[in-house]
């Protein structure tokens, strides 16, 4: 096995392990007969330069993967950029990073202080974006963080892992649209992102795409263990382009919304 093989693998299982929803969905595909093609996997980060996108992104340039489109999101104080492959098998890469100095001063010293417990080991390792947690940090710093960008509340519970694997709805054999997968998906008891309609995108815009909302999960603060929303599953069914060949950018109006998967819901 390749070691990009391996780490798709491991941020794979951790992934399940978080969202035991895209297991149950991976699996009811899988038992229509469908084998699941992965259009992207997403990872979020804070823009201090110890671990950037471009730290994030090394396992995977490493591997071949070559730097492609790069999105603003003013409203949440975020940039991003996606990556591919050659070969189309491999997902491609979406990798965010909170603009810190966007923020206040408070949520600043905060990401510092957790940014500055990862030991130079860590750092240093090449598949940081698959380690998890690295700091500790009590449920009232989540809770404050949260309260300013859902993104940095989010990642200060989780740190380094997949955020979402995306479903390619174009491998999938039985199902004619995305709408269909979609009901499929509720009818089987997992809500979706209903945040700007459940499919955000157009085949105008040549990106059709929608989410679960991330599943609750019990996680362990330095005060106590606390459910919060986890991760998600994407959907997502890419169109051809004037020139015949398949889109394989993202759109910023519709990724804006999908961040919102792991909003807190009361
Ligand atoms: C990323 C949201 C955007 C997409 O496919 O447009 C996205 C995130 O939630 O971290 O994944
Ligand atoms: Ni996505």
């Amino acid at each position: 096995m390749s070691q990009l093989d391996s780490l798709l693998q491991t941020l794979w299982d951790t992934f399940q392990e978080m969202n035991p929803q895209a297991e149950a969905i991976h699996q009811l595909l899988s038992e229509r007969g469908e084998t699941v093609i992965n259009d992207h996997i997403a990872f979020r980060t804070f823009d201090d330069p110890r671990v950037g996108i471009q730290i994030l992104a090394k396992p995977f340039l490493v591997a071949g993967y070559k730097e492609c489109g790069s999105y603003e999101f003013p409203g949440k104080h975020l940039f991003a950029k996606h990556y591919e492959h050659s070969d189309e098998q491999l997902p491609k890469i979406f990798i965010s990073e909170l603009k810190l100095n966007e923020m206040s001063e408070e949520l600043q010293a905060t990401a510092k202080t957790l940014v500055d417990q990862i030991s130079s080991h860590e750092l240093s390792s090449r598949q940081l974006c698959a380690q998890g947690r690295l700091w500790d940090i009590d449920h009232s710093t989540y809770s404050s963080l949260v309260e300013e960008s859902e993104y940095a509340g989010w990642l200060s519970a989780f740190g380094f892992c997949a955020n979402h694997f995306t479903v390619s709805v174009n491998a999938l054999k039985s199902f004619m649209s995305l709408q269909e997968l979609n009901e499929f998906v509720k009818s089987n008891g997992f809500p979706l992102n209903a945040m700007g309609g459940e499919i955000k995108g157009s085949p105008e815009e040549l990106l059709e795409q929608s989410s679960t909302l991330a599943a609750q999960m019990d996680v362990s603060f330095s005060d106590g263990t606390f459910s919060i929303p986890s991760c998600y599953y994407e959907f997502a069914r890419r169109y051809e382009q004037p020139d015949g060949k398949i889109f394989t950018g993202f759109i910023a109006k519709s990724a804006d919304k999908i961040f919102q998967s792991t909003d807190r819901r009361e």
